[in-house]
């Protein structure tokens, strides 16, 4: 029976989708809820139920993010008495947020998709952090989604501090909107719930313990997902696990994450030191402290390329990696700036055109 897909409006699917689905004539439609290894959760007018990649899908796709993550439309063939669905294909995604995993070989991980926004949450205390924010803000700019900044705890701190920080966003240049609350005051909380839109997707990011499962539950309206303490042996714990999406009783859909590290923003102090520790240690016996490891003279780095203690592979990796990441690293400020003075180029080189 051909599938009533305007009932799938409510879970986030538009005509976009629609124009794109590729499916088979016996294929439905479902948005994956979870991931869990090789067994996903799908979800569709009429609830959710298991799946697994089909065999012809997983020969033609091999790549991590070409396999379906949290967010996604597949299409998937399903009948009354089998107990998993069977994914035939991927339908294009409309947005993402993807990280770059370390490593010999550069790949982008998936960590969700088909989100309208990306809830970035920065706790008021000991968390916030103008350097992160910019980073995300750029990542969730280049997966095509809308951003909004949450700084929780505000029980915790001063108003002083609280104000210090909304007017360290706002001089960054930084025009995406802010909200403040405290999950233990609720001020605030109401703010959230009027942002929050009946069919549209919200993925909540930042880094473990902010507060961003104990904010879900109280949208939800209960203990939902767990959530822990971060006093005591808790510290720097990710509570969160696993990425799921939820139904909120208001229409909204919303995409739980686990805590940044697990996260992995590629930057200079994750995951490109772990992968490149050899590298990294041997940096400390260059001549000088600032060495870039290229062509100065008494490079511990490219003596031990030379010598054969390290491959000339892992060194260009290294080095290829890190001048992703510096522009990764670029603030938000520098890079609207690169493209205001590309603009002004642009527009200069029309007006020669025109003058000769
Ligand atoms: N004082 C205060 N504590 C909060 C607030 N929000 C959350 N917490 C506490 O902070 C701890 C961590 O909260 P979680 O919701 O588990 O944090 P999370 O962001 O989901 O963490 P991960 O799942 O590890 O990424 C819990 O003990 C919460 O009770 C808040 O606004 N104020
Ligand atoms: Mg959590
Ligand atoms: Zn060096």
């Amino acid at each position: 029976m051909e599938q009533q897909r305007s009932g799938l409006n409510q879970l986030g699917w538009s005509t976009w989708f629609e124009q794109r689905a590729q499916c088979r004539a016996l294929d439905h439609v479902a948005r994956v809820v979870a991931v869990d290894r090789d067994q996903l959760l799908l979800m569709d007018q009429h609830g959710t139920f298991r799946a697994r990649l089909a065999g012809s899908f997983l020969y033609q796709h091999q790549l991590s993010h070409e396999l379906p993550c949290v967010g996604d439309w597949v299409c998937v063939e399903r009948h009354s008495s089998d107990d998993f669905g069977l994914i035939h294909s991927l339908i294009e995604r409309r947005t993402w947020l993807r990280r770059k995993s370390a490593g010999d070989v550069i790949e982008h991980q998936m960590i969700a998709a088909n989100m309208d926004y990306v809830i970035i949450v920065q706790s008021c205390h000991y968390d916030f952090n103008l350097k992160r924010l910019e980073r995300y803000l750029v990542m969730v700019k280049e997966g095509g989604a809308e951003s909004y900044i949450l700084l929780t705890k505000t029980d915790l701190v001063e108003a002083t501090i609280q104000n210090s920080y909304l007017s360290t966003i706002h001089s960054a240049g930084i025009t995406v909107p802010v909200i403040s609350l405290s999950n233990i005051t609720q001020e605030g909380i109401d703010d959230v719930r009027r942002l929050l839109q009946p069919g549209k997707t919200y993925c909540f990011v930042g880094s473990s313990g902010v507060g961003k499962s104990t904010l879900i539950n109280q949208l939800i309206g209960k203990e939902f997902l767990e959530t822990k303490s971060v006093s005591g042996s808790g510290e720097g714990r990710h509570t969160t696990v696993r990425r799921e999406l939820l139904v909120l009783d208001g229409g909204a859909l919303v995409i739980d994450n686990p805590g940044m590290r697990e996260f992995g923003i590629l930057g200079a102090d994750d995951g490109i030191d772990e992968s490149f520790l050899d590298i990294t240690r041997l940096a400390a016996n260059c001549r000088f402290r600032d060495c870039t490891h290229i062509n100065e003279p008494r490079c511990a780095v490219t003596e031990a390329v030379k010598s054969g203690e390290i491959s000339q592979a892992h060194y260009e990796n290294y080095i290829k990696l890190r001048q992703e990441s510096t522009f990764f690293e670029m603030s938000y400020a520098e890079k609207r700036k690169k493209d205001h003075d590309f603009g002004k180029y642009i527009k200069s080189a029309k007006k020669d055109l025109k003058d000769n």
